[in-house]
């Protein structure tokens, strides 16, 4: 991907969203995916010290919901309340989600300013009545062309499917307002090309191109045949078209129309991260909206892939009865967090397996970084009754670890922080993390030990300290990525008390070396990651 630095971004907050979900079922693992993407992002960044606003929420309106809601015979309302207070919100406290707020696009500071928007548009000659016929599909909220239908087979036979749900299309016939989308094509155009980092990665912006060029049509931005969304101010008997609402997220809940102060430090959003299913929403028809209304364009959308299961998109209907909550039991939280990123490469579709995310686990954290963080730390209690010892023969071999890490910061950050390549970041960490345990094994300590002479005794204290400080480094630069392994390692290495709080901890003087004082009470806690048959 290409980079951009966040510089560009001006002098206000470094703003990410995710995608607002639907509520009408509880987050399933690809809603975590995104959701814990954006945190790690945005825990990277305020660990730079820069000023950050992180938002999710949940999307509210239109005929899935409703129709949800109706099988499960409560009103839409209620149905909505339920999820998001009993399903979505505790898991995203459960996954450490940092996240500064939370819209529900039923809440009145949203339907308000919505309705402000678009009557705002109307006023300038954007929209316009007519009427449409086409086939709809509702999980998808959108009207499809009949180019992109799939031939139904088997119980579908005979019937249009929907190319991502695999589940038939409506024909809907209605008399809609009509956004004229179709006037923004070339502008659109000019704009990727003039910034080619908009969309993100390459293969997604190719895909946006190649579909603007083919020339875009008018879009139906009301829906007059249910009424479970916001109202078109000047015509009560439509309610807006529920991805016309839900992108205004991104500019009401951070003041737009109501917070001038808020609005101007923070939109529009540094990353838009989004699923591929709906790279052209916030590409295509977020973009113009943001045009036809004088509004600056978010600096980048970030697709990611999808998780699958047996080949197919993992989704609602086909999680092969994994849930995030499974997976956190069995491994953690921290490991949760970290597997996803570190075994897929952002951007690209990526198949979830128990194996692969045992193994990994085992092999990488619990062997190589937890083994390493207990070992040292039982040896500083075995040789130096737990206090950190000075580094005294600072050598050839010590430069290496310190030059090793250097570059590790480099990497991580750049590539976490700016290129949204969290797998390549994250495996710098971990290069960095195997660099140690290489030298540790090198430079064996407990043979060293041995030898009681006042020269063998500076280069254990030498090479412990050198782990140790290693480690330091590695708690700030996991933070971000796993943030309960990281407080007990900075716990463990007594590095509060000296430096002050893990949080606190700048990525840029992660890499300057000795940081961590000789004399820091060192502890062995329980292991970082235990293996894996003891939290059975
Ligand atoms: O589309 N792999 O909501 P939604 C990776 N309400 N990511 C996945 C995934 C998978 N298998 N499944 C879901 C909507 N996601 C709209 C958004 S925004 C203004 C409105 C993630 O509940 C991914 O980020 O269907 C995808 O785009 C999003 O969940 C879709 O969530």
């Amino acid at each position: 991907m290409a980079a951009t630095g966040s510089e560009q971004a001006g002098t206000g907050a470094y703003y990410v969203s995710t995608p607002i979900y639907y509520v009408n079922d509880a987050p399933h693992l690809g809603h975590a995916y995104t959701t814990v993407a954006g945190d790690v992002l945005t825990r990277w960044h305020r660990q730079r010290g820069e000023k950050v606003w992180y938002l999710t929420g949940t999307d509210e309106h239109g005929q899935k919901i409703m129709r949800t809601a109706e099988a499960n015979g409560v009103s839409p309302g209620e149905w909505c309340d339920k999820l998001v207070e009993e399903s979505w919100k505790p898991l995203w406290k459960h996954l450490r989600i940092a996240n500064d707020d939370f819209i529900r696009t039923t809440e009145k500071r949203h339907t308000d300013r919505v309705q402000e928007f678009v009557q705002d548009l109307y006023d300038r000659g954007e929209i316009y009545q007519g009427g449409y016929e086409g086939p709809y599909c509702v999980p998808c909220e959108e009207y499809k062309t009949f180019g992109e239908l799939l031939d139904g087979e088997g119980e579908f036979a005979g019937q249009k499917l929907c190319p991502i749900h695999k589940k038939p299309v409506e024909m809907l016939q209605e008399e809609n307002y009509f956004f004229k989308l179709s006037a923004y094509g070339e502008k659109l155009l000019a704009h990727y090309e003039v910034h080619p980092e908009f969309i993100q990665p390459e293969s997604a912006r190719n895909e946006v191109m190649q579909f603007v060029r083919q020339g875009l049509e008018d879009l139906s931005i009301s829906r007059s045949t249910f009424d479970w969304g916001i109202k078109i101010p000047w015509d009560d008997k439509h309610v807006i078209y529920v991805w016309v609402d839900a992108l205004l997220n991104y500019a009401t809940a951070v003041g737009y129309g109501a917070d001038p102060e808020k609005f101007e430090e923070t939109f529009p959003a540094d990353v838009h991260l989004v699923g591929k299913d709906i790279l052209r929403f916030h590409a295509v028809i977020w973009p113009a909206m943001l045009m036809a209304n004088g509004l600056p364009l978010p600096k980048r959308v970030v697709a990611n892939g999808w998780l699958m299961v047996g080949g197919e998109k993992m989704s609602k209907s086909n999680l092969t009865g994994i849930s995030p909550h499974e997976l956190t039991d069995h491994f953690g939280v921290d490991a949760y967090r970290w597997y996803f990123l570190r075994a897929i490469a952002f951007g690209q579709d990526g198949s979830f397996s128990w194996e692969d995310f045992s193994a990994r686990y085992t092999s990488e954290l619990a062997n190589d970084y937890g083994n390493l963080a207990s070992r040292v730390a039982a040896m500083v209690g075995k040789y130096f009754d737990g206090a950190l010892p000075e580094s005294l023969a600072h050598g050839e071999a010590e430069q290496a670890i310190a030059d090793g890490l250097a570059t590790a910061v480099r990497e991580a950050d750049e590539r976490i922080g700016e290129q949204l390549d969290f797998a390549g970041g994250i495996a710098a960490i971990f290069d960095f993390i195997k660099q140690v345990n290489g030298y540790l094994t090198e430079q064996a300590p407990w043979k060293v030990a041995k030898d009681e002479s006042a020269e063998a005794q500076a280069r254990l204290a030498t090479i412990l300290y050198t782990a140790a400080e290693a480690l330091r480094a590695c708690a700030v630069l996991l933070n971000p990525v796993m943030p309960d392994s990281s407080a007990k390692l900075w716990d463990s290495l007594g590095a509060e008390p000296a430096l002050g709080p893990l949080a606190e901890q700048r990525i840029a003087d992660a890499g300057t070396w000795g940081k961590l004082p000789a004399g820091t009470t060192v502890t062995k806690g329980a292991a970082l990651f235990p293996r894996l048959e003891e939290t059975k």
